[in-house]
């Protein structure tokens, strides 16, 4: 396991180790991993001022090459894919498998931003009395990305392959729990060549100080964040004096409806996986799961199984299914919200308590949990739970499932597990959300839109729609 990893700041092609630092520490042991370079709003706005210098040249850059940049850099993440995801579950604590996934996952989306900007080309209108019109796309300038610790590398990637491939350069600031990844990703990047300022990054443990400062300053053209509907909201605000493209992946409160007709293996085996990764910390993570009546025990019960044998424990151990929480402050969000299901009448069928099973695990583990009996207006039917924690509720109709789905602020992601065609398309017309697997429980690709409705944010990231998020749009009419 790393152990003296030091993230630095990248600016304007060179490498700054910042005049003071921050701790890194491994969430499971709490025993520091590494240091991060502690930027600052000076360290921001000179990255800004790089960036500006870079968009001309950068924009010129033809789509090809640009896209070579972003191959090369999926090419070495797969070459380096294990130590990278050591690194990654150093600092964030998920099993190395999922932080396996998590880096192959990010190559593919590096590989398909580089297709996808080849096809962002505007269009041609047909002639109207006075001539032709075209609709051109181009890149909308230096942008920022602020990003979370839950998924430290393909939420960053993500935003490095859209931006860069549409031309726009990225200044990054990654969350300050999970800093290393984040810089050797950039490192990585970096190394395949690409010209000072189109991609910076500045890691730091004062997000509001930092993104402030970038923020007050109209050259920022974009920012793309992904975290809480709260700072996503403060985000918004911030813009009081000029206006500037903004994409929001927020929280989320993800159902799962199980249908009478369902495959139910197949659901108890999707629902789990949807549920448990990532020890719950995803925005699409199943919050509420709805199960038809006359199959609600049956399902249970393979649920039941496949929970009992997700072993707690390190990331990095063999056979771990469920890491800690990245700190105590979301393993009292959960006890906060468990604790108030049970003082409703909600029944812990499994879990329900605080993990502290072997020496030196330090860190905040919560057992996986289910939860049945769960009342529509309690803590975890309402709020993003962030952890390991599955309720449970029964339906009796079709439309009280797809009206009880939907009662949320939030609208990022749904799960439908079914057989009939009509009812699952019916169901998935029906939702409010902007994701929805249909008996699959990973239905985030690159190549479709990744976002959500409502308080769960705008815009999109992946497909056609990723692109379009670092793109302006320019009407040219002409008169013959
Ligand atoms: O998020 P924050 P936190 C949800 C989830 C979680 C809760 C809190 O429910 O329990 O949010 O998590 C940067 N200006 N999600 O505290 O604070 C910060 O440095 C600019 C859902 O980690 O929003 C980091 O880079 N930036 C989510 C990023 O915002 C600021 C993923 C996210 O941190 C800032 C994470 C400020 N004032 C949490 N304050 C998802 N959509 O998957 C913080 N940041």
């Amino acid at each position: 396991m790393p152990t003296d990893s030091w993230a630095t700041l990248l600016v304007d092609g060179q490498w700054r180790p910042g005049a003071t630092s921050f701790e890194v520490v491994d969430p499971a042991t709490l025993e520091p991993v590494g240091r991060a370079a502690d930027g600052t709003a000076r360290d921001a706005l000179e990255a800004l001022d790089a960036a500006c210098a870079a968009a001309g040249p950068w924009r010129s850059v033809t789509v090809e090459e640009r896209g070579g940049y972003l191959r090369r850099a999926a090419a070495a993440i797969r070459d380096r894919v294990d130590a990278l995801a050591e690194l990654l579950t150093s600092e964030n604590g998920k099993p190395l498998g999922e932080a396996r996934a998590e880096l192959l996952g990010s190559a593919r989306m590096l590989e398909w931003s580089a297709e996808e900007a080849r096809r962002a080309g505007g269009r041609v209108l047909p002639a109207s009395p006075n001539g032709p019109g075209l609709v051109l796309k181009s890149p909308v300038g230096p942008a920022l990305a602020i990003t979370p610790w839950n998924f430290p590398a393909s939420m960053l990637i993500r935003k490095i392959g859209l931006a860069l491939a549409a031309g726009a350069p990225l200044i990054v600031k990654p969350a300050e729990q999970t800093p290393l990844i984040a810089t050797e990703l950039v490192r990585i990047l970096h190394e395949t060549g690409l010209p000072a300022g189109v991609l910076q990054s500045i890691t730091t443990s004062r997000p509001a100080e930092v993104a402030g400062a970038l923020l007050a300053d109209p050259r920022l053209r974009k920012v793309s964040f992904t975290g809480s509907t709260e700072v996503g909201l403060g985000l918004l605000r911030n813009t009081d004096t000029h206006l500037r493209r903004t994409s929001l992946e927020l929280g989320g409160h993800s159902p799962a409806i199980v249908f009478a007709d369902a495959d139910l293996p197949a659901a108890a085996a999707g629902v789990v996986a949807a549920k448990f990764f990532n020890a719950g910390q995803s925005c699409v993570a199943v919050n509420r799961l709805y199960v038809h009546r006359s199959v609600h025990d049956d399902l249970l019960d393979l649920i039941e199984e496949k929970v009992a044998a997700l072993r707690v424990g390190h990331g990095a151990a063999e056979g771990t299914g469920i890491g800690p929480l990245i700190d105590q402050a979301g393993l009292d969000k959960v006890e906060r919200q468990v604790a108030d299901a049970v003082a409703g009448g909600a029944e812990v069928r499994l879990g329900g308590r605080r993990w502290s099973g072997q020496d030196g695990l330090k860190g905040a583990f919560y057992e996986p949990t289910v939860l049945t009996g769960v009342g529509d207006d309690m803590l975890v039917t309402r709020e993003e739970t962030f952890g390991p924690v599955l309720p449970v509720y029964s339906f009796d109709t079709d439309d009280e499932a797809v009206t009880r789905a939907n009662d949320t602020q939030y609208g990022l992601a749904a799960y439908l597990f079914g057989r009939d065609l009509s009812r699952l398309w019916t169901a998935a017309d029906r939702l409010d959300f902007g994701v929805i697997g249909v008996n699959d429980p990973a239905p985030v690709r690159p190549e479709l839109p990744f976002g959500g409705m409502r308080n769960s944010g705008q815009e999109r990231e992946g497909g056609a729609e990723g692109i379009e998020a670092f793109l302006e749009t320019k009407a040219i009419a002409i008169k013959l």
